[in-house]
């Protein structure tokens, strides 16, 4: 049955998904509507058989808070409330969703982003934001710790050092000291987002996929894996990737002194 989205917007366009978070009162926080709708836009994904890539962003001032806190109402005395399940429910499928799409997700912060809204940003394989942005591990302020791989990504990304300052003072990480880290590929002036989104739709759209998705299993595999093992991994997609249309058509193009057509076969 077809999803009405209600608190994202989705498209899909010339193999490309765009998830748009649309919550812009309340800096696109994450209800259990939109992770519903969430769900419904990666399941359509990765039914696609021309996939190419996915773009997520959000509308307003903020890209995401985090969880919406205010979906958490007052507890009567002597209650707990189980954290557990809103990772078990929602988070870790999220995340991992993400990072197992076999085509690149780009990620363009389009201003702040708190909590599981940066974690999820980081589960992203590219993150690109407006300068205006921020990066705010804002869970140490109401009492709990990163989660949605935020003890992950960061230390992995920018250091112990960093992740560890990041996440006990709670800082806002300016979109430029995140890009110096290595916390995010690149930040953009605000007045170029728009420009930015449509750049990154037409390059995925456009680009060998299939060379994408090797590169990006590869670039992750290389976490757990020796030098060797690392070859052999490279050796194995460059195989499988010299037998593409995209690699001939690559070859061509540079013979012919042209720009390619990938097909994403
Ligand atoms: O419960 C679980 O499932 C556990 C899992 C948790 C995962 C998490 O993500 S925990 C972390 C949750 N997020 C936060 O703690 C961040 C809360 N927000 C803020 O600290 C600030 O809003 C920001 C630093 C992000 C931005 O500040 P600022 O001054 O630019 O904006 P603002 O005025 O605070 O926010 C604008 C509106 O959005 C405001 O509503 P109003 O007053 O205009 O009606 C604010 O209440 C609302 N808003 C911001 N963040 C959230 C939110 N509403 C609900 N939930 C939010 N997370």
């Amino acid at each position: 049955m077809a999803h009405t989205y209600e608190h994202i917007t989705f498209d899909y366009t010339d193999g490309v998904g765009r998830i748009v978070l649309n919550r812009p009162d309340t800096l696109n926080s994450f209800t259990q509507i939109m992770h519903n709708d969430l769900k419904a836009a990666l399941s359509f994904l990765e039914a696609q058989n021309d996939l190419r890539g996915l773009i997520l962003t959000g509308t307003g001032r903020g890209f995401c808070a985090g969880q919406d806190l205010s979906e958490r109402k007052p507890l009567a005395a002597g209650q707990k409330r189980d954290l557990a399940e809103s990772i078990d429910k929602n988070y870790r499928s999220l995340v991992l969703r993400l990072r197992a799409l076999p085509v690149p997700t780009v990620c363009i912060v389009n201003g702040v982003a708190a909590g599981a809204g940066a974690s999820v940003a980081l589960a992203c394989d590219v993150v690109m934001a407006a300068k205006s942005s921020r990066f705010i591990q804002a869970f140490s302020r109401i009492g709990l710790m990163p989660d949605a791989g935020g003890t992950y990504f960061w230390p992995r990304m920018v250091g112990t050092q960093r992740a560890m300052g990041a996440a006990l003072f709670g800082e806002p990480v300016s979109a430029e000291q995140a890009e110096a880290w290595g916390l995010i590929w690149r930040s953009v002036p605000d007045e170029e987002l728009e420009a930015t989104i449509d750049s990154v739709h037409a390059w995925l759209a456009n680009g060998a996929t299939r060379s994408f998705a090797a590169t990006k299993q590869a670039i992750y595999a290389s976490g757990d894996n020796s030098l060797e093992a690392q070859i052999n991994l490279e050796r194995d997609h460059q195989r499988e990737l010299g037998y593409t249309d995209d690699y001939q058509e690559g070859m061509a193009a540079f013979r012919e002194k042209r720009a390619p057509r990938f097909s994403g076969r």
